[in-house]
């Protein structure tokens, strides 16, 4: 998969810290955002080998969406569907409908474009209570 033009560390990681695919949760869901490799910067921060956080909830995984794998080379929207932790946050409180919810986290440079080698986790599915 190839990301937008903001170079990054090809070996970073990012991962669900707390989650892992098939729990079985409570609403309200804490999700802890795991990363190795590169840092966190908030968005409109240029600084080398950064980015932030985005969750996708309950879509397709990432390259895979409407847009096919050109939407990896484009700014992440901002919905129900994305959620931007554009101040580097790296934990989130969801509340959750019950029954199953796909999730995935994708790191995005200082304008939420996916780095050149797109920095993506596993998608796991969840279910909530
Ligand atoms: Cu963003």
């Amino acid at each position: 998969m190839a990301g937008g033009d903001t170079p990054g560390n090809p070996e970073a990681r990012v991962y669900f810290a707390n989650l892992a695919d098939g729990d079985t949760v409570a609403s309200p869901v804490t999700v802890i955002f795991g990363l190795s490799g590169m840092g966190v910067a908030p968005a409109g921060t240029e600084a080398e080998n950064t980015g932030h956080h985005h969750l996708l909830v309950d879509r397709a995984p990432m390259g895979q969406g409407e847009d096919g794998a050109e939407e990896l080379t484009f700014a992440l929207p901002a919905d129900e569907h994305h959620r931007h932790f554009g101040k580097g946050q790296t934990e989130v409180t969801l509340d959750l409908e019950p029954g199953k919810h796909t999730l995935q986290l994708v790191m995005g440079d200082y304008t939420h474009v996916p780095h050149s080698t797109p920095i993506v986790s596993e998608v796991i599915t969840i279910a909530v209570k």
